[in-house]
């Protein structure tokens, strides 16, 4: 499946400022998992998104227009351990209110990193996703960083880890290109039915 053709339309850091969409999946995750490393590669351009080397710099909801589709929403990164908790407040308060009150969602991709593993703040995205009954999709990233002696295992443990089955976790590479062609088709899927 060729890139999506994405472009940045604007970032806000209030859910009530973005603009209205026919149909919108959000990107959440620990910071450094890979977020805007996946939009990137989704778009199959570089600069999209802004990758960084600072944990905890993408403080906004970064929204792109995709194909035309609908949008998707880059969100920032929790568990940020340089953040005042206040910060780390504040940051939680606007991803809830943006996850529970935007109308056009209709998938969260919930990324957990391939190489760590789920830590205790995806577990409890995950639980808050499942109690709230918000459609997800859990994406394992950096694929390319788990040897490949150890793919099996690790497969198994973070599926066992996230409380599911192997089979429910999308395993990509952003540096590799690995699942990408699959969640490209995921993506259409979502935006076009709308869940
Ligand atoms: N090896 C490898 N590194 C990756 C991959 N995806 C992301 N990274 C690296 O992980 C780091 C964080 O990537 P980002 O995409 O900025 O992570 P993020 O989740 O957007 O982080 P925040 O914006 O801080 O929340 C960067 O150094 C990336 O180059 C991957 O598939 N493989
Ligand atoms: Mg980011």
């Amino acid at each position: 499946m060729p890139p999506l053709a994405m472009q940045f339309v604007m970032s806000a850091g209030d859910a009530r400022d973005l603009p209205d969409s026919g149909a919108e999946v959000a990107v959440v995750g620990r910071s450094n998992v890979g977020k805007s490393s996946l939009v990137n590669a989704l778009s199959g351009r570089t600069g999209l998104a802004l990758v960084s080397k600072t944990p905890g710099r993408t403080r906004l909801l970064n929204l792109f227009t995709v194909d035309g589709m609908g949008t998707l929403v880059d969100c920032p990164g929790y568990g940020y351990a340089e953040a005042s908790k206040s910060m780390r407040a504040s940051w939680q308060a606007m991803i809830e209110r943006y996850l529970l009150e935007r109308e056009p969602l209709s998938m969260v991709i919930a990324l957990v990193d391939g190489e760590i593993g789920p830590t205790k703040l995806d577990v409890q995205l995950l639980d808050w996703l499942r109690a709230n009954e918000l459609p997800h999709t859990i994406v394992a990233t950096k694929h390319d960083k788990v040897k490949s002696s150890q793919r099996s295992k690790r497969v198994k443990e973070l599926a066992a880890g996230c409380r599911l089955e192997p089979h429910d976790i999308v395993w990509v590479s952003a540096a590799k290109g690995t699942g990408i062609d699959r969640l490209r088709s995921l993506m259409t899927i979502w935006l076009s039915t709308g869940g």
